[in-house]
């Protein structure tokens, strides 16, 4: 992708209203661009991510089991009556009335609507277990919508909603939510710690929070310091193995971690000194299992294998792509800019052409582009006509993992300097050696 031809509006100057880091950075990067309260428009440079990071939550969830459909924003308030909700939802809830005065509402969540569908097609036990899935836009109206899209009105959330038969069952599914989002948090290169957690308006007693720690996080942690050391399960994890996935959430639940609501300071004063890690987190996601809140209520019942009907065990888990991603910018940065982990970067790489219009430089950039591209690697190429000052200064801003800078000097000897974003480490090489250490 040429530079010239993409749309790319990055800022120099800070904007004012951004308090935090990744809300500053975001802006400047020509991420996202706010068009109301808590409402965000996804700039190109943004979306690329956004869409990297569900690309790995849906592998996740499709390696753990779970199915991926679509529900509508749009819901109608009678099925939020059938669960009790409608009324208690309170504010946060974008009430909606359409041409034929029926209320309909903005879907702040979907248990409802879930366990409708489900309910219409599942009579038996032997469709179970089951856990459906989707991607979709969200609003809740919150009082302080803030830090940019870290807690927004209208967002990206990643549902899955769990049917067993019995507390059992439904045990394993939240194991095999709870191990999926270790392996997903680790693979968008954030070290994850899950909390107990309460649960708000979702409901139900079992609930956990997957925290990153962040200075600037919203809320206030503490936990065990050893978990920043435990080791996540790999790809070859069997989610069908209930002792294995037992085994794991054991371990990562063996430990002292817990959110502000639900801390006990003595339990917490009792670990010895230098263990005890109290600080602000980012809360990235949350599981719940919540039994037959809504299943009996809505009438989702099942026949067992005894010929007896009986309410499903249903459990919820969020992920939020949208806050994923300055999540990961307060994670990654520096003074320069945005540090974008490999799996999630928008380009590879960028190319920085400093003399466009030169024969060279510019064969050299659109072979080096063409060469990653063979290779399923992307790169944005700095053909502006900016001095070569700006370019480092855009390439450090929005923080591609590899910077290839290609001037006429350098390529006189046949050579383009590499750089790694991360570390700053710059080396002198050929096309085709840069070429070969951002692919490997
Ligand atoms: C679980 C899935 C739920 O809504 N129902 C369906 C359950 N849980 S939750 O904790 O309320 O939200 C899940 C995740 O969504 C993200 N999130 C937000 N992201 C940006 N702005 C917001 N205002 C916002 N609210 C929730 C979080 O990542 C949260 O963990």
């Amino acid at each position: 992708m040429r530079l010239s031809r993409y749309f790319l509006p990055t800022l120099r100057e800070t904007p004012k209203e951004a308090e935090i880091v990744s809300h500053r950075l975001a802006l400047r990067a020509g991420l996202i661009r706010q068009e109301s309260a808590g409402i965000y428009a996804w700039l190109p440079l943004g979306l690329r991510v956004l869409n990297r990071i569900c690309a790995i939550i849906r592998e996740e969830q499709n390696r753990s089991g779970a199915i991926e459909l679509l529900m509508p924003t749009i819901q109608s308030a009678d099925l939020w009556r059938e669960s009790g909700r409608y009324d208690a939802y309170g504010k946060e809830m974008l009430r909606i009335t359409d041409r034929a005065e029926r209320e309909m509402l903005f879907g702040p969540t979907n248990e409802e609507m879930i366990t409708e569908i489900f309910r219409a097609y599942v009579r038996s036990y032997k469709a179970l277990p089951l856990n459906l899935y989707h991607l979709q836009w969200k609003f809740r109206d919150e009082i302080r919508p803030r830090f940019g899209t870290m807690r927004s009105r209208e967002f990206l959330m990643k549902d899955a909603y769990s049917f067993d038969l019995d507390q059992e069952g439904a045990r394993h599914a939240y194991n095999r939510m709870f191990v999926a989002y270790l392996r997903t948090f680790e693979r968008l290169g954030l070290k994850s710690i899950p909390m107990r957690a309460d649960t708000g308006p979702i409901g139900g007693d079992l609930s956990h929070e997957f925290i990153i720690l962040a200075s600037t996080g919203e809320s206030q942690v503490f936990c065990h310091r050893d978990y920043l050391d435990f080791h996540v399960p790999g790809p070859d994890t069997d989610f069908d193995s209930r002792a294995d996935l037992e085994g794991i959430v054991k371990k990562w639940t063996s430990l002292y971690a817990a959110t502000e609501e639900m801390h006990d300071q003595a339990a917490f004063d009792a670990l010895p000194e230098g263990s005890r890690v109290s600080a602000r987190g980012i809360e990235v996601g949350h599981i719940f299992y919540f039994g037959t809140k809504y299943s009996e209520p809505m009438k989702a019942y099942v026949t067992g294998p005894d010929g007896k009907e009986v309410p499903v065990h249903m459990g919820s888990y969020g992920i939020g792509p949208t806050r994923l991603v300055p999540a990961i910018i307060e994670a990654s940065h520096d003074e320069a800019g945005i540090i974008w982990p490999d799996a999630v970067a928008p380009f590879d790489a960028a190319i920085l052409n400093l003399k466009p219009g030169d024969g060279a430089t510019d064969r050299v950039s659109a072979e080096i582009e063409a060469a990653l591209g063979a290779r399923g690697l992307s790169a944005l190429i700095d053909d502006t006509d900016e001095r070569p000052g700006a370019k480092f200064a855009t390439a450090d801003l929005i923080g591609l993992p590899w910077q290839v800078i290609v001037g006429p000097k350098g390529l006189g000897e046949g050579k383009v300097e590499l750089k790694r974003r991360a570390t700053g480490e710059r080396v002198l090489v050929s096309p085709d050696e840069a070429v070969e250490r951002i692919a490997s």
